[in-house]
């Protein structure tokens, strides 16, 4: 059965149908829009979904953001802000006339991961480092989600108590330091205004502070791979998003890691479906609820 999976994030928006062997056959990206607006959004996802009109039986969504019941809600409203109760399924089922799943972006794409891992792993987490840091835990092959939806949002875990304001109301969250939209808040001078994309490439020709800004990042995100070993022994860290994803980012992850004791290590890999694995979680999780 076809399903048309959504990623909804803080930079961009994808559409996707996913056929019944789990492959991605056509997919669209378009840029998250710049004011955060229900009206706004909507008319995003219109038009985002109108190309796959009558070419699916259901709809499955990965969307950044708190998913309870349905209903997205922001848990840093600076990277999606204007989105207090947005009625997610409620919006596509209106727009599309077929049954919907939701559920939070970096949770989706842990289950999508998972799958991927070899057969005797049970003990995982997923990380993107994209406009936010997600999360999405697997523990003893279950998904946790939480009963409010939280579950796994551990990129609002305490990195440094002196660190940056978190959108979230939070002071020094891992996102704030380690997440793109950090990257680019924390860089003065002639770095000012630059996204994190045009910092990654400087770092990677030297600059001395774009190459502080990744460092501290990758530092940022190895410390929190040692805490959740820490947390539930888990055996493998997947990296996503594009910061995650970028060329030299997993590596430098890895050195910092291996700083600290035995002990706290995990193995660290890229995701096995790069930009794809929310929209594959999603549908995954849309398949087994028989929707
Ligand atoms: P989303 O958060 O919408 O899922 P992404 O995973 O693409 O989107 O993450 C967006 C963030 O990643 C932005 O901060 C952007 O500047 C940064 N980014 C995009 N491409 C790259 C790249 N090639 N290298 C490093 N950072 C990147
Ligand atoms: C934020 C939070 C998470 C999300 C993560 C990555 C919001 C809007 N989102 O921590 O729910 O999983 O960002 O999101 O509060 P992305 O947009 O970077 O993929
Ligand atoms: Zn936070």
């Amino acid at each position: 059965m076809t399903t048309l999976a959504i990623d909804i994030g803080g930079t961009k928006l994808a559409a996707a149908l996913i056929d019944a062997q789990h492959s991605v056959l056509e997919k669209k990206t378009v840029p998250t829009p710049a004011s955060k607006t229900p009206v706004t959004l909507t008319e995003a996802l219109s038009a985002l979904v109108a190309p796959f009109e009558g070419q699916a039986l259901r709809v499955a969504v990965a969307s950044t953001g708190i998913i309870r019941h349905g209903v997205l809600t922001a848990l840093n409203p600076d990277n999606l802000g204007g989105l207090a109760q947005f009625p997610l399924t409620e919006t596509l089922v209106r727009l599309t006339g077929l049954p919907c799943l939701a559920v939070n972006d970096a949770q989706a794409a842990a289950w999508a991961e998972y799958h991927a891992l070899p057969a005797d792993a049970s003990d995982m987490v997923f990380i993107t480092v994209s406009t936010g840091v997600g999360g999405g835990i697997i523990c003893n092959g279950k998904l946790l989600r939480g009963k409010e939806g939280l579950a796994g949002h551990i990129g609002h875990m305490l990195a440094d108590p002196h660190g940056p304001r978190c959108g979230c109301g939070r002071t020094g969250c891992v996102e704030a330091i380690a997440s793109g939209r950090g990257i680019a808040a924390l860089a003065t001078d002639d770095l000012h205004g630059m996204t994190a994309r045009a910092i990654f490439a400087l770092s990677q020709n030297g600059h001395p502070q774009a190459m502080s800004l990744i460092h501290q990042s990758a530092r940022t995100v190895a410390q929190l791979i040692a805490d959740m070993k820490a947390g539930y022994d888990c055996q493998y860290a997947v990296l996503g998003g594009s910061v995650g994803l970028a060329p030299g980012y997993l590596a430098l992850i890895e050195a910092y890691l291996a700083q600290e004791p035995a002990v706290y290590h995990a193995k660290i890999l890229a995701a096995h479906y790069q930009h794809d694995a929310g929209l594959l979680g999603a549908a995954l999780l849309a398949e087994e609820n028989a929707l």
